[in-house]
């Protein structure tokens, strides 16, 4: 359960108490911070489609809701999400024995990934435990990765004949190297939370009874920053990703150029000049 936060509720009604037992996904807002915890700890909240559909709802709610303007994603229990459920009647065979792995990853990890990859506020993932399958590149796809000194990333996939999805063949690369990456992606070894901040996988980690309590003080300090900046650097630098260089001193020519008509710019700079913090609020 989310700490020193707001009483949480259902992602897929208002609040209502007797919802909780159910909701496999809890919401909980501190001031303009909202926190999404993915409830099933028994199976180390691992994802059905329950609870993508619930996850999806909550995102959606959250990117239409204006007070919001940072987003805390974490896991209840001892896991922060250790993939698909393995035991999900999503992965039933078909009349031919076969599963449909391709058509669970077209409706739900891709959206899941792309939807986060598009919200517009900032999201952090508090990764209170194990992060294992698609669980660990759900954490490593958010914007910034807080994790528990105790938790730890598996690309768990290879053991069970698959390939890292939920942009894990995007993400691995390009945050730790190909080396990395595939020695991750092979073995499927344990990689411990220091170590994921030592190879650049994760922004931080922190002592495990710290991290609610850092996770949401950067999340304030995110959401009384320009939302809209926030959001367009992140779109940016994945843009750039692909860029040669002038491609990508054309393109911040061109969000620069938006920047700079938005109310928020002209607050920041008025703010730096009279010598006062800024009221940013565009969103
Ligand atoms: O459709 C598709 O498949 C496409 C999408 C694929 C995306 C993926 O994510 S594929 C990868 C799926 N995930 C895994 O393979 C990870 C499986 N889990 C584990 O390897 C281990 O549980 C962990 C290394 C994550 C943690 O180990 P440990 O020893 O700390 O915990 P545990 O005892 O193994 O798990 C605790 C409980 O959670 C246990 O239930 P029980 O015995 O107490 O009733 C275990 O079965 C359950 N659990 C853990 N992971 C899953 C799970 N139940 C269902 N699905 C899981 N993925």
């Amino acid at each position: 359960m989310p700490q020193n936060i707001g009483k949480p509720f259902a992602a897929h009604h208002p609040p209502m108490e007797d919802d909780m037992p159910d909701a496999l996904v809890l919401v909980a807002d501190d001031g303009p911070v909202r926190t999404l915890t993915l409830n099933r700890p028994a199976a180390l909240n691992s994802f059905t489609a329950e609870m993508h559909g619930q996850l999806r709802d909550a995102l959606d709610a959250a990117a239409a809701t204006e007070t919001v303007r940072a987003l805390i994603l974490t896991g209840a229990g001892r896991g922060f999400c250790a993939g698909q459920d393995l035991n999900d009647p999503a992965l039933a065979p078909g009349a031919d024995g076969r599963v449909d792995v391709g058509a669970v990853v077209e409706a739900s990890y891709k959206p899941l990934a792309l939807r986060i990859r598009a919200l517009p506020v900032p999201v952090i993932a508090q990764v209170n435990g194990v992060a294992a399958g698609a669980g660990a590149n759900l954490a490593l796809g958010c914007d910034i990765a807080l994790a528990a000194r105790s938790a730890s990333f598996i690309q768990a996939f290879a053991k069970i004949a698959l390939i890292p999805d939920c942009g894990g063949t995007w993400l691995l690369p390009r945050l730790a190297g190909r080396a990395r990456a595939l020695g991750l992606a092979l073995t499927g070894d344990k990689l411990s939370a220091e170590q994921a901040e030592r190879w650049g996988l994760i922004w931080q980690c922190v002592d495990d009874e710290a991290l609610p309590a850092a996770a949401l003080a950067l999340a304030h300090k995110l959401a009384a920053l320009p939302t809209q900046a926030l959001a367009a650097t992140r779109r940016a630098l994945d843009d750039a990703a692909d860029m040669d260089m002038a491609a990508a001193l054309s393109m911040e020519a061109r969000v620069q150029r938006e920047r700079g008509h938005s109310h928020d710019f002209v607050e920041g700079v008025t703010a730096f000049r009279e010598k006062r913090a800024p009221q940013f609020t565009d969103r």
